[in-house]
């Protein structure tokens, strides 16, 4: 697949999402993958600004991400965290030593009053990342859900709670008054835009901020360049996280199909796993089918030319 000219906007939160952005930025010519993080599950923790879908994209397309559990660093040590629990700490938020310097950098910066964007920035020119990587807004947005327990701030409910809570609404508090970050607002109407791409990310947590966002989903429906996006379900379930819990709590069929349906307004193509090939009659996106497991580099790659093929031929 070779990108004739153009770029790609790829809409990504959480783990499975930043496998496709690196399938992405290793298939495309460097520098023409923009890829746009979820802010919602930011937090201020221990007196820290922690960004994580914005560093497991930064870990994962700088090549330092830990594989086992998909975010933080690969090889870390956990000096700091081992003291900080003799001390009496908080230590449910596991930060490992070169994590903390991620999140204490960053702290430092936002305090000095530069923007999340140019911290990223700065960040992902460091990690000698290509493709461009925006926090979907520089202003916050905080996502939050009222459960069986009550309301919960997002890492309580995903890490303390461990997704145990049974989910009844999900609000993203600011997102009404958060401004999109320009650059991608910009990105949506560029003549050179190829393909927007929904990466395979949960899309009532990861990708529903970003479309909660003023003007977003107008923009994504007004764009001329095609909508394709990967089903974050394999045969009726997630590959990993809550996805299918919280479609299911919130009464949604737990099926492809299903997703496709939250997306309906903006969709314009469908990749899905082979597995789910009977739950989505009916759609009127185009549809792919296709392996969209991705357990290694190869597969994070397949999967990327798929949807650069699928957007393509739209
Ligand atoms: N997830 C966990 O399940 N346990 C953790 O201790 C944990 C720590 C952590 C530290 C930094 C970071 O960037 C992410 C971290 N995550 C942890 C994952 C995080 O909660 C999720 O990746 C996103 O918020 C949702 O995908």
């Amino acid at each position: 697949m070779t990108a004739d000219h153009g770029f790609v906007l790829a809409l990504s939160g959480g783990i499975g999402g930043a496998k496709l952005a690196l399938g992405l930025s290793r298939v495309l010519p460097p520098g023409t993958l923009m890829v746009v993080a979820n802010t919602g599950d930011d937090f201020e923790h221990l007196g820290l600004q922690i960004s994580p879908d914005l560093d497991t994209l930064l870990y994962t397309l700088g090549g330092i991400d830990n594989p086992e559990t998909g975010w933080g660093r690969r090889d870390e040590t956990w000096t700091f965290m081992g003291a900080l629990e003799a001390l009496g700490g908080e230590t449910w938020f596991k930060l490992g030593d070169g994590d903390l310097a991620t999140h204490v950098e960053r702290t430092r910066r936002r305090r000095a009053g530069e923007s999340l964007s140019a911290i990223t920035d700065d960040f992902r020119h460091r990690l000698r990342i290509s493709s461009r990587l925006l926090p979907m807004s520089d202003d916050p947005v905080r996502t939050r859900l009222l459960t069986d327990e009550g309301w919960l701030d997002f890492q309580d409910y995903f890490v303390r709670r461990r997704c145990a809570p049974s989910v009844r609404t999900i609000v993203f508090d600011g997102a009404g008054a958060a401004r999109p970050q320009p650059d991608f607002v910009a990105a949506l109407a560029d003549a050179d835009l190829r393909m927007v791409v929904i990466c395979p990310s949960n899309p009532l947590i990861s990708i529903d901020p970003i479309l909660a966002l003023e003007g977003v989903r107008d923009a994504l429906r007004a764009c001329r360049a095609p909508v394709v996006a990967v089903s974050p379900i394999i045969d009726g379930r997630a590959v990993k996280g809550p996805t299918a819990k919280m479609m299911a709590e919130l009464g949604m069929p737990v099926d492809a199909g299903s997703v496709a349906r939250h997306y309906r307004d903006i969709l314009d193509h469908y990749i899905i796993d082979e597995a789910d090939l009977a739950g989505v009659g009916g759609l009127d996106a185009a549809t792919t089918v296709t392996r969209t497991l991705m357990e290694n580099i190869a597969d994070r790659e397949a999967l990327a030319r798929v949807v650069l093929m699928a957007g393509q031929g739209v």
